[in-house]
């Protein structure tokens, strides 16, 4: 089990019984078909870089950044250097009526990154979190400005924003949402931009469908602005199958929200630490929403946590009260915990030294025509990419729709790469440190397995 260094050897374990049946049986799992995934379980061990090892000694080549969050590639050192440092030094300090130097230190550092106006920012610990936040703060802003009608919110069909009660309402995957009951009332919805009609196999942004942002006029007319607080959509849907935003969409929804004092919201959960080429999707489009929140790449996945970004009017909206008062009632004990501060800090390192929140625009081109060659296989009919998310929708078999896709994601997983499928959607979206081999091992894999088992 110890190699010569007396570490750990993940390859001794070699043919070990990786699972228990008692464990097995006691593990819920989340977002998983449990009974089947335990008739033949994929298990992980370690992780380096592009790859995962499994416990019997398998390479396995990442192309999802672990699910959607490992931007720097797994178990860099300095990452893992700060977390190890970290723990020894101060395990926790509370949050509340207190505070830690490194919080104020990252939040320093996070507000460098984001578009000039969102400056201040507030820690939790998951996307979902943060969505649950910044949904929180749209609506005690507007009570503390005298506008306490606006209280309806605004989400969008195929909407992801996590799984809490806030997150699922303003959500738009059905799947998600119907066997939760009412959820938060006073919800309403734009409608999707997914219109294959008119844009299947557009390379980057699609041409058509900025207008469907005035679905949100549509929306004023019914409820009246005076009873809406704030609109949240992904800059670019990645959990519903990878939807870019048409070309002057988000321009449109911006001035609609301008026009009639709407909290806009962007959810850069997965969009955020260099996804698309940029720091943040708000970055790349031009488009500076009020709120924002993110979580996974802010610590390239190594420990929890989340935020949501706010611009300076929204903090100051709330600083009017008397001092001793807490201005916001809302927080986690685990709100800007200190091993997720520590990871959070050596990522941005990381980030820094390698250029990583760039690098995916210089490698845009390559990128897409990677995953458009993929174009005139067998059942494939539309492809998605926007920096480096890829997205490629497969017709669904008949009755049994996400069953060609993950039978995809099953051939890859054998045949050594890691892929996530939603819907009959495959969804690539690799570590940034992705090499051009790699990723062509990766396209490759995937048209052999669509060749083989779609
Ligand atoms: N908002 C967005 C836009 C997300 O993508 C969340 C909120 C929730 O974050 P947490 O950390 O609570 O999971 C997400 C998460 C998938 C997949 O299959 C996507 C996510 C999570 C799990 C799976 O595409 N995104
Ligand atoms: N439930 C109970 C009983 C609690 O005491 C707390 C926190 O003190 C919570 C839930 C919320 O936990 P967290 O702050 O980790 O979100």
């Amino acid at each position: 089990m110890y190699n010569d260094l007396g570490h750990i050897d993940p390859h001794a374990a070699a043919g070990a019984p990786a699972i228990t049946p008692a464990g097995k049986a006691a593990y819920w799992m989340p977002f998983t078909a449990n009974r089947q995934f335990k008739e033949a379980p994929r298990l992980v061990s370690g992780a380096d870089g592009m790859f995962f090892r499994t416990p019997d000694g398998r390479e396995v080549l990442d192309s999802i950044a672990g699910l959607w969050c490992v931007n720097a590639g797994h178990n860099r050192p300095r990452i893992v250097e700060a977390i190890q440092r970290q723990a020894a030094e101060l395990d926790f300090a509370p949050p509340f009526n207190m505070g830690h130097p490194k919080a104020f230190e990252l939040a320093e550092r996070l507000v460098q990154l984001t578009p000039p106006g969102l400056d201040k920012v507030f820690f939790a610990n998951s996307g979902s979190e943060a969505v649950e936040s910044a949904l929180k703060i749209a609506l005690a802003y507007h009570r503390a400005r005298g506008e306490g009608t606006r209280t309806r919110l605004i989400g969008r069909e195929r909407g992801y924003h996590g799984v809490n009660f806030g997150g699922i309402s303003v959500g738009g995957m059905v799947g998600n949402r119907k066997v939760f009951g009412a959820m938060v009332a006073g919800v309403d919805h734009l409608r999707h931009t997914h219109d294959p009609a008119r844009n299947a196999y557009s390379v980057g942004q699609p041409a058509h469908g900025a207008e469907l942002a005035d679905d949100l006029e549509r929306l004023v007319a019914l409820h009246d602005a005076s009873t809406i607080a704030a609109v949240i959509v992904e800059p670019v849907a990645g959990s519903t199958g990878v939807l870019v935003p048409p070309q002057g969409y988000l321009q449109r929804l911006r001035e609609i929200c301008d026009r009639h004092g709407i909290l806009l919201i962007f959810d850069e959960v997965i969009t955020g630490f260099g996804r698309l080429g940029a720091p943040f999707a708000a970055t790349r489009f031009g488009v500076t929403p009020d709120l924002m929140t993110c979580a996974k790449g802010i610590t390239n996945g190594c420990v929890p946590m989340g935020a949501v970004f706010a611009r300076d009017a929204i903090y100051e909206a709330f600083m009017t009260g008397p001092e001793h008062l807490i201005e916001f009632p809302h927080g986690y004990t685990y709100s800007g915990h200190p091993l997720a501060c520590a990871a959070a800090l050596g990522t941005l390192d990381t980030y820094a030294e390698e250029d990583l929140l760039t690098r995916g625009s210089r490698l845009e081109p390559m990128f897409a025509q990677a995953v458009h060659s993929l174009r005139g296989l067998p059942h494939v009919i539309d492809i998605r990419n926007l920096g480096f998310v890829g997205g490629i929708e497969l017709e669904p078999r008949p009755g049994e729709p996400g069953k060609r896709a993950f039978s995809v994601f099953l051939d890859c997983w054998e045949q050594g790469v890691l892929i996530r499928t939603t819907g009959d959607t495959i969804a690539l979206s690799p570590p940034l440190i992705i090499e051009e081999a790699q990723l062509q091992r990766v396209i490759d894999t995937v048209a052999a397995a669509i060749r083989r088992v779609a």
